[in-house]
């Protein structure tokens, strides 16, 4: 019994000294201290020895698996240090190594502009009134004097949810709201993302940007247009800017006209980007028709207003010299990195 015991201590020292995991670790602790384990198996024999052999013996067992229970606590203590002594050798930082470059993305061109914009007209006192993308064809038509069949649908054709609902092809809609919920003084620009059914190329997108503004009180004329919209061109493209308008049509303004801005390349004298003109068109306005503001619940007798509508995209392409549309949306940082 006692070779059989000094056997059992020194396989099991050797083979705990031979662990280099946690798992074989601990198979050599079931093998040898387990339930179904070596030494358990001799402790069960004890009660085969006669009275006066068993002291000896039990003792000598207990201070065998005393034994394998220390080498067992010392390997797993020299297995976790040499664990982290491990990760710290392989997990070394070279604090002199250079860091990684961390890339700031920057606004969108098309964002720039419209917060340029935003800066122009709430500091001549207008709020910003956004509204649905997906709109009721009578907010984005009917109201604006655009009922069904109306020419105008087929240079404003879109895509339609059904009869009654569209995506919005001018922020117009918006405006109306305003002017069913709020009595005047109004003053606000609706800016957004607009829809037509053009096919894409260099100057159309299903998808483009619009700021429309609108001022209805008592009293304003087409003096108070020019005025305003004068010094927008101004503050926008700077002081020595002139302005011309152009008479135009527009189904929901009663006159309308197009407004074109001196060229900020020849300032007026003609040139290839103004194509001799001297001007270039920004924008397109008039006075509310009063059919649009009656339905609104305005009345035209008392009130009257004018309204003005800018794409975002052509005078970003204009200020940035860029010549396709295309390049706003496809987000290459090429492209977006040189604003
Ligand atoms: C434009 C041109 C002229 C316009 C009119 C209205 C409303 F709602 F008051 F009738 N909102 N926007 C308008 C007028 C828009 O875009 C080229």
């Amino acid at each position: 019994m006692k070779e059989q015991l000094n056997q059992i201590l020194s396989a099991a020292l050797a083979e705990v000294k031979a662990a280099a995991s946690q798992q074989t670790l601990e198979a050599a602790r079931v093998k040898f201290l387990g339930k179904k384990g070596e030494l358990t198996a001799i402790l069960r024999g004890m009660g085969k020895l006669s009275a006066e052999e068993r002291p000896a013996a039990g003792q000598l067992a207990n201070q065998v698996r005393a034994q394998i229970e220390q080498a067992l606590e010392q390997a797993q203590v020299n297995l976790a240090e040499a664990v982290v002594a491990h990760k710290l050798a392989s997990e070394t930082i070279d604090v002199t190594m250079p860091g990684q470059k961390i890339s700031l993305g920057k606004r969108h061109p098309l964002q720039t502009v419209l917060h340029q914009l935003y800066d122009i007209f709430t500091g001549m006192g207008f709020s910003i009134a956004e509204g649905p993308e997906i709109e009721y064809d009578y907010y984005n038509f009917e109201a604006l004097n655009i009922p069904k069949n109306h020419p105008a649908r087929d240079t404003q054709d879109t895509f339609y949810i059904n009869d009654n609902i569209v995506l919005r092809t001018q922020t117009s809609g918006m405006q109306v709201r305003v002017m069913e919920q709020q009595k005047p003084p109004i003053r606000i620009i609706a800016p957004g993302r607009v829809y037509r059914s053009d096919a894409v190329d260099a100057t159309h997108s299903p998808v483009f940007h619009q700021i429309e503004g609108l001022v209805v009180d008592k009293g304003i004329t087409m003096g108070d247009l020019k005025g305003s919209l004068e010094v927008f061109a101004k503050r926008l493209y700077g002081e020595d800017t002139g302005v011309r308008f152009r008479p135009h049509h527009f189904p929901f303004t009663e006159p309308s006209a197009e407004m074109d801005v001196t060229c900020f390349k020849c300032h007026g004298k003609g040139c290839p980007l103004c194509k001799g003109e001297g001007y270039i068109e920004i924008l397109g306005c008039g006075m509310v028709h009063p059919k649009v503001l009656r339905g609104c619940g305005i009345d035209p007798e008392v009130y009257s207003g004018f309204a003005f509508g800018v794409g975002l995209e052509r005078i970003v392409m204009q200020r940035y010299k860029i010549d396709d549309m295309r390049l706003f949306y496809e987000n290459d940082l090429r492209f977006l990195a040189q604003f």
